[in-house]
């Protein structure tokens, strides 16, 4: 028993061993640090999303609200939403962004174009209809 015990001590005094043990320490902490800076899952590019040259093109369908509801994108990319109503007689048939001052009258059936500058990394924007009860949520990566 007491050999063993010696042995143990002598183990964890000698140099190998604590360069080893620090080693781990470090490797552990930069594998922690890479997972904790890597988007977090629901945070990536929607499958909507569309590339299309210098464009990412998204189409939604306003009726009855907007689909898809909510569209993540990429940041500092021009940004085409696609808007699309079919015999929409209901409130989104106005299409707004108030901090962008857009608003759009839709037609009763047919496509408008909205186009969105590029969004710093981070920053989302919310698309109304003209009474502000359905909404479209614009996350830019
Ligand atoms: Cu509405």
């Amino acid at each position: 028993m007491n050999i063993t015990r010696n042995n143990t001590i002598e183990l964890l005094k000698s140099p190998v061993f604590i360069f080893l043990a620090i080693s781990l320490i470090v490797i552990g902490g930069l594998i922690y640090l890479a997972f904790s800076l890597t988007p977090k899952s629901g945070q990536s590019i929607s499958d909507s999303v569309i590339e299309e040259g210098n464009n990412q093109v998204v189409n939604i369908m306003a009726k009855n609200g907007f689909t898809p509801e909510k569209v993540t994108l990429k940041s500092e990319k021009d940004t085409v939403l696609k808007v699309t109503t079919k015999n929409t007689i209901d409130c989104s048939n106005t299409f707004v962004i108030n901090e962008l001052n857009i608003r759009k009258d839709l037609p009763l059936t047919g496509e408008v174009e909205v186009r969105i500058p590029p969004q710093k990394p981070g920053s989302k924007i919310t698309a109304t209809c003209s009474m502000g009860h359905y909404n479209l949520e614009l996350s830019f990566l």
